[in-house]
């Protein structure tokens, strides 16, 4: 039993690290409120984190292991959970050999403070070749362009909000989401300071969201015109001599390659596709050209959609030739207090970026991974190299990953699935045994992701609100689960942990020996020190006085403001010349595919995504007080179209593409671009074998069944989600339910 106690921590589930109050009477944490002393986020909160301790107490949260037989889910022991696993897995090995596995990691692998530390020895140790992330279903792009120009896929530039007078946001809203790798304490707030300091906020989205309505510009651009869209603004820079690279000049290599190519891509050539007057691009570049200091920036718009890796090589792109990378008010490059990420995540140098052909559709691996809409094919076409075998963590591809009908068929044919997750959803109901992690009040937790995309310099260590002893530590569990799959079941996973402990000591050029000896005590905070010891301000085991260790964190309830951002390029890049590439092979290798957009025809209708304040991805919504009111997943058009189409608002519409149909109430709005039409992902919860009673009577329909698994950023392989030819009508002039997938 926990003592009655009021406990300050930190918000996991996005990158607005918001500090909380968590307060604990009779073994209940009975309310969670924004906490004011806060260093990091000085009292802002938004309605999901007051549901930590509904999350934590959600009946419906796994507490134990789960197995399956047919289609009964048994509580289990541990032990024999682990017995399970073992049996199922030596099966597939013996009949199909050892990389018949595959491993799929979610969003949420990030924020799971164990996962996040150990899901790379995970899957060193199961010897899985065929990973699968949300990362291409996601920020993959962005990823490609960054390891490309900067020559690291984490060194993507921030936007200096607080510090600008111009933000310029691509397809993103975070009115609804908060920021994403931008993690700011309050981006609606410092866009109101911003605009009351005499500076302006652009948006540039399909879609007039709130973000769009509280800026002083919206640009109602056609989906996937965003690179375009930016190569007329480069084309007007160099057509009006307004080329500044300022400090980074001499850092830089491909300034006249990329004046060549952008000679092509006038605004009036380009407007058609943008589906906007030039005189609208011209504009915003003759601003650029004239403000100081503009901080662009973009996300989910730019990424998941056709030309995902153009638009995102053009926002650092532009940055760079009007001045404003690497600067204050400009774009800025975060120093982490401790760079897990780095140490965890990063590349090997000698991995090539793109590599080897996935076996069905023959498409290279880019950054190691395969597109996530590749993973049905693979587990359903038979021959040598099909999946047999598969391990989930942290993940709901069920539902957030395109083609999610294909899959739901596919992860039936597995012989062997095991889901590391909290809920018995829509995807780990194909599971035979789901191991959950504890929940984020039973686990210390640290941002070892949002600080990296955050320009102060900071920290926030929550011990856990409520131990748990009656289970294993759940890093033993996942290092176990790497063992069992890599057919290594009785390994020593004390000496695994060492082990692995040592090589990360070993790459941050710590003597390892050393170390162990300094933090003897196993599990993912020895890890955490060793990040914030060999970190930016790190006392480097001893040698540098004053610097950080976990402890300094510790004592520090409200966490602690390190530093502010500060320029870096004089540090180097990792890119094969030492410098800035502007214009890599690779990126401009699909530049051919956007000319022949720019004169292709357009689709009548074209569906994008949406987010919403009250919901995250595909996974809270089994928490009442988020999901209760008005249905979320409608289908927005604007009115001319709904005239067009003879329908009516809160009409039942069936909605088709090349992927499949699904049933959805309209809501006519016209804040959206005619000839879009939006959907929230995440929906869909109907399937009557899932544990998840409030989310179940909260259904919607899910989008990504519209999502064509074909339909990808070429050259990075992730998902395009926005973007996608649709046709409507009403539902009950086709009355078929909700269907799967067309093949
Ligand atoms: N159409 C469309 N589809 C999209 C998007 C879109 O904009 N439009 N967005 C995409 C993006 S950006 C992303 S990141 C993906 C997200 O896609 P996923 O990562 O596949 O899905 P999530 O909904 O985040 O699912 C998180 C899973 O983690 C589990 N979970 C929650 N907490 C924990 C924990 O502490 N430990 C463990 N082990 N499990 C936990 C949940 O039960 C759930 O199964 O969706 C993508 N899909
Ligand atoms: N409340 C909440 N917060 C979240 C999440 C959540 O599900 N709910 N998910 C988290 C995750 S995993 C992520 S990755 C982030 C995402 O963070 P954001 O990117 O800020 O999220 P979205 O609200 O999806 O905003 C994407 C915008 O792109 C627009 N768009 C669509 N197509 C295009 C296009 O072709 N060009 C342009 N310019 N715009 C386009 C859409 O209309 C939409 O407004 O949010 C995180 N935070
Ligand atoms: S904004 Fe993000 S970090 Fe803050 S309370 Fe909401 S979900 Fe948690
Ligand atoms: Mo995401």
């Amino acid at each position: 039993m926990t003592h009655d106690s009021v406990q300050h921590r930190t918000c996991p589930l996005c990158e607005g690290m918001c500090g909380v109050t968590v307060t604990v009477e009779g073994g209940r944490a009975v309310t969670v409120r924004p906490n004011k002393q806060d260093r990091w986020s000085l009292g802002h909160i938004c309605p999901k984190g007051t549901t930590l301790g509904a999350l934590h107490h959600d009946p419906d949260r796994l507490r134990t292991p789960m197995i399956r037989d047919g289609n009964e889910w048994k509580s289990a022991s541990w032990d024999f959970a682990f017995d399970r696993l073992e049996t199922l897995v030596e099966g597939v090995r013996e009949r199909h050999g050892p990389h018949a596995f595959a491993a799929y990691g979610g969003n949420m692998a990030g924020k799971d403070a164990t996962l996040s530390r150990y899901s790379g020895l995970m899957l060193a140790t199961s010897g899985i070749q065929q990973v699968y992330s949300s990362g291409t279903v996601d920020q993959h792009p962005k990823n490609l362009s960054a390891m490309l120009m900067f020559g690291n896929e984490w060194k993507i530039p921030i936007p200096d909000l607080d510090h600008t007078d111009l933000f310029v946001i691509f397809g993103g809203n975070p009115a609804a989401s908060k920021g994403s790798i931008f993690s700011h304490r309050d981006v609606m707030g410092a866009m109101r300071d911003l605009r009351a300091r005499g500076g302006r906020v652009i948006v540039i989205d399909p879609v007039r969201t709130q973000t769009a309505r509280s800026a002083d510009q919206w640009i109602g651009l056609k989906p996937g015109s965003d690179a375009a869209f930016m190569l007329g603004i480069a084309h007007v820079l160099f057509a009006r001599d307004a080329v500044r690279l300022g400090h980074l000049d001499g850092l830089v290599d491909g300034l006249d390659r990329l004046r060549e190519i952008v000679t092509g891509f006038s605004p009036q050539w380009v407007a058609h596709h943008c589906g906007i007057d030039a005189i609208v691009i011209e504009n915003l570049a003759d601003e650029l050209i004239h403000t100081e200091r503009s901080a662009i920036y973009g996300r989910i718009g730019t990424c998941t959609q056709t030309f995902g890796t153009l638009a995102s090589w053009m926002i650092d792109v532009l940055a760079i030739l009007t001045g404003n990378l690497d600067r204050q008010g400009g774009s800025m490059w975060s120093r982490p207090v401790a760079p897990l990420v780095d140490m965890l995540a990063k590349l090997p140098g000698d991995m090539p970026v793109v590599m080897g052909k996935s076996r069905v559709r023959g498409v290279p691996a880019v950054l190691g991974q395969f597109p996530a809409s590749c993973m049905a094919e693979e587990i359903a076409t038979p021959g040598a190299g099909q999946i047999k075998g598969l391990l989930t963590f942290a993940a709901n591809p069920a539902l957030s990953a395109p083609d999610s009908g294909k899959l739901d068929q596919a992860l039936p044919l597995l012989e062997c699935m095991v889901s590391l997750d909290n809920y018995l959803n829509e995807t780990t109901r194909h599971a035979h045994v789901i191991l959950p992690s504890p929940s984020f009040l039973e686990s210390a937790h640290y941002d070892m992701w949002s600080w990296v995309f955050c320009l102060t310099s900071g920290g926030h260590y929550s011990p856990p609100v409520f131990p748990v002893t009656d289970r294993p530590d759940h890093w033993r569990v996942v290092a176990r689960v790497g063992a069992i799959i890599g057919g290594k079941p009785s390994a020593d996973i004390d000496a695994m942990d060492d082990g692995y402990f040592r090589a990360l000591a070993t790459g941050r050029g710590i003597d390892p020996a050393m170390a162990i000896a300094a933090l003897p005590d196993r599990g993912p905070d020895r890890i955490l020190d060793l990040a914030i010891r060999t970190g930016p301000f790190g006392d480097r085991f001893g040698l540098v006085a004053e610097g950080l260790t976990l402890d300094s964190f510790r004592d520090q309830p409200d966490g602690l403001i390190v530093a502010p951002a500060v320029p870096r390029a004089h540090e180097g890049f990792e890119t094969a010349s030492g410098k800035i590439d502007l214009t890599p092979a690779l990126i401009l290798s699909d530049l051919p595919r956007l000319e022949r957009a720019l004169v292709a025809n357009d689709p009548s209708l074209v569906l994008v995504s949406r987010r919403h304040l009250r919901s995250l991805n595909s996974w809270m919504h089994n928490i009442d007080t988020l999901v209760k009111g008005k249905d979320r997943c409608t289908l927005q058009m604007h009115s001319i179209d709904a005239a067009t189409y003879g329908l009516a608002n809160g009409d039942l519409v069936a909605l088709t593409s090349a992927s499949g149909e699904i049933h959805v109430p309209l809501e006519i709005d016209d804040d959206i671009r005619p000839g879009v039409v939006s959907m929230p992902h995440g929906w869909g919860h109907s399937d009557p074998q899932t544990q998840i009673a409030i989310a179940q009577a909260h259904a919607g329909a899910n989008t990504n069944i519209l999502s064509p698994g074909m339909m990808v950023d070429v050259i990075s392989g992730n998902a395009v989600l926005n973007g996608i030819p649709v046709q409507v009508c009403k539902a009950d002039l086709q009355p078929r339910e909700t269907i799967g997938a067309i093949a």
